[in-house]
């Protein structure tokens, strides 16, 4: 009998980052349990989860007595600790470009994280024309998912991998905001949205904001 598996995630369930982590967890067939953490009374800054969570954000896991926080560190945990399907790809340069995209989505494009904050995407369009910075991102964003996405392809490195979740959700920011984004990759992103475990948090009931 495993450890039990614990995911703190924010209570509008709006978090990217949250998301990527229970998409993790359903692809791994595991069972959890889910906390929500109320980020605008400041629940996380208070005794409690600041106790357990090193960063005080969300998504925060624990697994038994263990806790880690940052969801790229988190889903390749889960990705060494458990069997099941592989969240990133094993060969050594696609795991690495797969790393690189986690990574350079959670630190760049913030034009685009600010205007189009996922509220967007989960509970309602934004009626502002992106600026010109964002859009500046934007074409950035598209020229490297242009470069990783192969011609004809389901996902960017053969098999799915938790990146493809990611970029989806970068690029469904701007796709289900109706801004111009080329028709190749809204699609790609509208297939990786069809994914049940990808359903399964969007379909969460959100309170009214
Ligand atoms: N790099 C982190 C980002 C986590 C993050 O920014 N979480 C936000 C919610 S989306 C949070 O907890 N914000 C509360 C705060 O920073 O006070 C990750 O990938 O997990």
């Amino acid at each position: 009998m495993t450890d039990p598996l614990r995911l703190y995630v924010d209570a509008q369930f709006t978090s990217p980052y949250a998301m990527s982590v229970f998409v993790a967890l359903h692809e791994k067939k595991l069972p959890f349990d889910m906390v929500t953490v109320d980020l605008a009374a400041l629940e996380h800054r208070g005794t409690g989860f600041s106790d357990f969570s090193l960063t005080q954000r969300v998504p925060t896991l624990r697994h038994g007595d263990f806790a880690l926080s940052e969801s790229s560190a988190i889903t390749e945990y889960l990705d060494e600790v458990f069997p099941g399907t592989a969240l990133y790809p094993s060969e050594p340069r696609s795991k690495a470009r797969a790393r690189q995209l986690q990574a350079w989505l959670r630190s760049d494009l913030m034009p685009i994280r600010q205007e189009r904050a996922t509220d967007v995407v989960f509970y309602r369009p934004s009626g502002t024309p992106l600026s010109a910075a964002a859009q500046a991102s934007a074409r950035t964003l598209f020229d490297f998912a242009e470069a990783l996405l192969p011609a004809d392809a389901e996902n960017l490195f053969g098999e799915w991998s938790i990146a493809d979740v990611d970029l989806a959700l970068m690029l469904n920011r701007l796709v289900l905001n109706g801004d111009a984004v080329p028709p190749r990759l809204a699609a790609y992103a509208g297939r990786q949205w069809q994914r049940p475990s990808v359903q399964q948090w969007v379909r969460q009931a959100r309170p009214a904001i």
